[in-house]
């Protein structure tokens, strides 16, 4: 299986909630490794930034003024097919369609605010990370 890296933000409402540790701890059973992690508060220009593919959508605006209501944990997981493992532990994106156990079906409360984000490919991945983090930040594991 490929090692693979994806990045993931725990959004302001998961945040808020105060479960930050909680879904770290997922993201460790899974296998997953915290490799970079940074906490944030978004400005508009940079949550515009990062969802840009959707900035034609209706949702949009609300978007953006949810990725900005409050500080944001931004982290690359790295692990055997870590894109597709990290979306498996988030659930679907609308928590009432969301799995059991998932983080969403756990701690998000609607599709607007849904305590996660996860790139949905290797391509994605490599953009997101590079939109967060700098080459010197990701610099690879000696131990
Ligand atoms: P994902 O986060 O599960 O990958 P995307 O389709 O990439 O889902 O959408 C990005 C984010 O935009 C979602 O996490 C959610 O917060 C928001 N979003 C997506 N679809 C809707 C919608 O129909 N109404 C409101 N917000 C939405």
């Amino acid at each position: 299986m490929a090692i693979e890296r994806t990045l993931s933000i725990i959004k302001p409402d998961a945040v808020a909630k105060n479960v930050i540790g909680e879904i770290y701890s997922r993201f460790e059973k899974a296998g997953l490794k915290i490799v970079a992690a940074k906490m944030k508060h978004l400005s508009k220009a940079e949550a515009e930034g990062f969802y840009a593919e959707h900035s034609a959508r209706g949702f949009f605006g609300d978007l953006v003024a949810f990725m900005t209501s409050g500080p944001v944990i931004i982290q690359v997981l790295e692990g055997e097919n870590a894109v597709a493992t990290h979306r498996d532990l988030m659930g679907a994106t609308d928590p009432k369609k969301a799995e059991a156990g998932t983080i969403r079906a756990d701690f998000a409360s609607s599709i607007d605010e849904n305590a996660v984000h996860g790139s949905d490919s290797t391509t994605s991945a490599a953009r997101e990370i590079a939109y967060f983090f700098s080459t010197i930040e990701l610099a690879p594991r000696t131990r």
